[in-house]
């Protein structure tokens, strides 16, 4: 059946959850820099519950700074979509008007909106590559060449730092108060990330008086964030379409949990998240931690581990023996790393994250999970590995996640057919492991050797470099599947 476009809510079928509030009385108050599939069903939504609540100027401008694509569709639909909300049991389909419309690829129409008075705040989803900046040294990374050009030609600038550093240089000068910058990416201490790479971008373009200024007057609060997103496929665009009665071509889809914990400090005012279910709290670290060692550090275990063993969908790595014995390890194993947290128990977290993950109605690719490696290991794997080494708690979950990624870098499954390795150090990595894929020592030695990536403690400790050349001898030697099965074996006692 043919359907028209999705581009005014008149238009949708009378049992699909709509903005409860008008969304042209509403002027907008956020960028949000990324709006990709996970600023739609996360950051949007809550903002969507916060209008309906409370009202106020607080919708939202998205700015693409690389692809066309989300703008394009979206703009279609006067920034109109659905969200599927896939339940174990059944799928249900709202409709969000948070997003006003989305600026792509274009740095002056950015700047502007930028510089409007009315924005209060700006939002970041750009992932952990997005930012530009050094991990280690938290200053302007000067391997990216955006970042480099920007830092040449500043008043030209079309990266995350430049463009927001010549936004608030801008608003400074006019006397427009700053914004507040809000980072919802996994990435630890995020806003502080942030906040650093800013202060260091503009002391080396604009000097160090615009740096000092940055320091004292733009906040930076960090946030954790949390939703399972898969990447949109035909599927979701045919359930928007069946549940709506429209079509839309920007449609996101996810699973009902939801979580935004963030760190109170907006000076400029915000909207009331808490309508969606935000918690606003004095210090975000201890969350953060939990997520991204439990959940992502998890995920990241499984998607390696899990694709080479054959499953393609997180849901399937649930369902395996030897794998599911292996999550819950892992689980085990980070859990005796965090210390307490008023509120949260990490034996519930834990048994929801095994429902979360099972959801039979996801389908989360773990090929997609298993992109950029070498941006989500430092936090997700490496601090916990070391974590453990320094207070002799269990390592090994930590180097069978490391072996299975070095493994994953071969790019070849264990039948010789081949996948492509998505990560920035792509080039870097093919170069060192040619040569050296049949032997786990060497394939272990060269992929440690790649500079900057693997810290010193884990690189210096004879434990950790036998385990993770031991669990890659197992899987070249036999296979990812018994790699797995011996793993399930050594460790859980079957
Ligand atoms: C995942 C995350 O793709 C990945 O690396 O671990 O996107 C994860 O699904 C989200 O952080 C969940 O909130």
């Amino acid at each position: 059946m043919m359907h028209a476009r999705l581009t005014t809510l008149d238009d949708v079928n009378g049992s699909v959850q709509l903005p409860a509030y008008v969304p042209e009385e509403h002027g907008v108050g956020i960028v949000h820099i990324g709006p990709g599939a996970f600023h739609r069903a996360h950051q949007a939504v809550m903002t969507d519950d916060a209008l309906a609540q409370e009202g106020g100027a607080w919708r939202i401008v998205g700015v693409s700074l690389r692809s066309t694509n989300t703008a394009t569709e979206l703009n279609k639909q006067n920034g109109l979509y659905t969200l599927i909300n896939r339940g174990p049991l059944a799928s249900t389909a709202r409709v969000i008007a948070a997003i006003d419309h989305v600026i792509a690829s274009d740095s002056e129409a950015t700047l502007q909106m930028l510089c409007d008075p009315a924005v209060r705040v700006v939002t970041l989803t750009v992932t952990e590559a997005g930012y530009g900046i050094d991990r280690d040294s938290h200053q302007p990374d000067m391997n990216n060449p955006v970042v480099l050009s920007d830092l040449a030609k500043p008043a030209e600038a079309s990266g995350v730092l430049g463009l927001l550093v010549a936004s608030i240089a801008r608003r400074r000068e006019s006397g427009v108060a700053p914004f507040t910058l809000l980072s919802c990416d996994n990435l630890p201490a995020n806003g502080e990330f942030l906040r650093d790479g800013l202060i260091g971008f503009a002391r080396s373009s604009y000097g160090s008086d615009l740096a000092e200024w940055i320091k004292d007057n733009i906040a930076c609060p960090c946030s954790m964030v949390d939703r399972i997103t898969p990447a949109s496929t035909g599927s979701t665009f045919v359930d928007a379409a069946r549940l709506t009665g429209c079509e839309d071509k920007a449609a996101v889809e996810s699973e009902p949990f939801i979580q935004w914990i963030v760190e109170d400090n907006f000076p400029s005012g915000r909207p009331c998240w808490e309508a969606g279910g935000a918690l606003f709290v004095a210090d975000v670290t201890m969350y953060e931690r939990m997520k991204l060692m439990m959940l992502n550090g998890c995920h990241s275990m499984m998607a390696y581990s899990g694709y080479l063993a054959g499953k393609a969908l997180v849901r399937d790595v649930m369902a395996d023996e030897h794998l599911s014995m292996l999550v819950q390890r892992h689980f085990k194993a980070t859990t005796e790393l965090l210390q307490t947290l008023p509120g949260v128990d990490y034996s519930d977290y834990a048994l929801e994250l095994t429902e979360r993950f099972s959801n039979p109605s996801i389908a989360h690719q773990t090929f997609q999970i298993a992109s950029d490696g070498t941006e989500k290991i430092p936090q997700r794997i490496f601090q916990p590995a070391m974590e453990a080494l320094d207070a002799d708690k269990n390592v090994r979950p930590f180097a069978f996640a490391t072996a299975m990624w070095m493994r994953f870098c071969l790019q070849q499954h264990d039948d010789g057919s081949s996948y492509e390795l998505h990560d920035s150090r792509a080039a870097e990595i093919a170069r060192l492991v040619k040569g050296n894929g049949h032997n786990g020592s060497l394939l272990s030695d060269a992929i440690h050797s790649l500079p900057g990536l693997i810290p010193q403690k884990l690189r210096h400790s004879n434990e950790w470099r036998e385990l993770v050349a031991d669990i890659l001898t197992v899987a070249l030697n036999d296979g990812c599947v018994a790699a797995v099965r011996r793993e399930a074996e050594v460790s859980c006692g079957k």
